[in-house]
């Protein structure tokens, strides 16, 4: 009996894993297994053989059945230290932060129009926001009396007195651009100058600084005819249509001459505008053959070179495809409204190096 006690409680110390654990038990303790096996064995012994065998047999299944116990619980205890040293985290570690922000759709839209005209092979100009009145007014043919120059609701930037520099203003149009990209270029040129403007002007629909897109093209025989196919490529491109029908309405600029307001065929079916269909129209942008005023003006002489010119309001047709209804959301920092209107977070790598996720 001793000698059995002494083998199981060796082989079960030595055990490495529950399944060996397992077989020993069923080896030593099993219905069939050596102890009960030696228990069966006790009906064939004297009664006082019996009177110590017996007790001392079921001591011994005891003690077999504590020590696989213990010994199973000491397996999963190494396993467990084995996991917990395998699985470590460090919560002393920075978080990895998300990028909330998100790009603004003024900025997205100024992206996509400049896109559309770069494929019809206008490049793209900047130029300054402050600039002379004789770039944003009189080279544009806008004297100093024009009614134009009053209507314009204009920024002057404030001079001391004694300051005999020419009067400086906030650019109301990017026309002053386009100006200088003449001057400096010359002809041909096809340009588009997309960019920040302003007029002292806040209410509902207008807000003290804007942004617009301008676009010129002047060449040998540009013509009216070119104007309609680029602004009907635009607007197809831009609205994600496949057609569309525009109206030219005779206008007045001083800038050009003819001049046109262009309306884009529209419906609005429950509030949701679809450029393309339907029978209303939506005014988008006004145009015209550039003034051969101007054209002098810019050092571009008026008998060799004529071309179009345009300008429409960033913001005005941002709001008009992406549904946004109010001016103020431009200016909102708070970035629900931008998830609200459908524009995601940037994903691009954080600032420790890791993927946000
Ligand atoms: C509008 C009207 C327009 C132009 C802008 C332009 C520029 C040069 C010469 C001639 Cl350098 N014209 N720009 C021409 C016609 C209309 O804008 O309603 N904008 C929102």
């Amino acid at each position: 009996m001793e000698d059995l006690r002494k083998k199981y409680l060796d082989l079960i110390g030595g055990a490495s894993d529950e399944g060996a654990l397992e077989s020993l038990r069923v080896q030593a303790v099993g219905k069939k297994g050596e102890i009960s096996l030696k228990m069966r064995e006790l009906g064939k012994m004297s009664p006082e053989e019996r009177q110590t065998a017996g007790p001392a047999l079921n001591a011994l299944k005891d003690e077999i059945n504590s020590a696989l116990a213990a010994k199973k619980a000491a397996l999963a205890d190494a396993a467990l230290d084995e996991r917990l040293r395998g699985e470590w985290l460090d919560v002393t570690l920075p978080g990895r932060m998300r990028r909330a922000g998100s790009i603004h759709p003024i900025s997205q839209v100024t992206e996509e129009v400049t896109a559309i005209f770069a494929d019809m092979g206008f490049a793209v100009a900047e130029g300054p926001q402050i600039d002379s009145d004789w770039y944003n007014f009189d080279a544009l043919n806008i004297p100093g009396h024009h009614p134009a120059r009053a209507e314009m609701d204009t920024f002057y930037m404030h001079r001391a007195e004694g300051d005999n520099r020419p009067p400086h203003v906030l650019r109301t149009h990017t026309s002053p651009v386009q100006i200088r990209s003449m001057e400096k270029q010359g002809a041909p040129i096809r340009v588009i100058a997309p960019g920040r403007v302003y007029r002292a002007d806040y209410d509902q629909t207008h807000t003290p600084m804007f942004h617009q897109v301008e676009g010129l093209a002047i060449d040998r025989d540009i013509s009216m005819a070119n104007l309609k196919w680029v602004l009907e490529e635009f607007v197809k491109a831009y609205f994600e249509v496949d057609d569309v029908t525009l109206r030219f309405r005779a206008s007045h600029f001083p800038f050009t001459e003819p001049s046109a307001e262009v309306d884009i065929q529209c419906s609005w079916e429950g509030g949701v505008l679809r450029v393309g269909e339907g029978d209303d129209w939506l005014e988008i942008l006004g145009s015209g053959m550039v003034h051969p005023k101007v054209l002098e003006n810019a050092g571009v002489d008026p008998t060799q070179w004529q071309g179009f010119a345009f300008g429409m309001g960033i913001d005005r047709i941002a709001m008009l495809k992406y549904g946004i209804p109010d001016l103020r959301a431009f200016f909102d920092s708070d970035l629900r409204w931008l998830r609200h209107y459908g524009f995601a977070s940037l994903d691009v790598p954080t600032l420790h190096g890791g993927l946000s996720r």
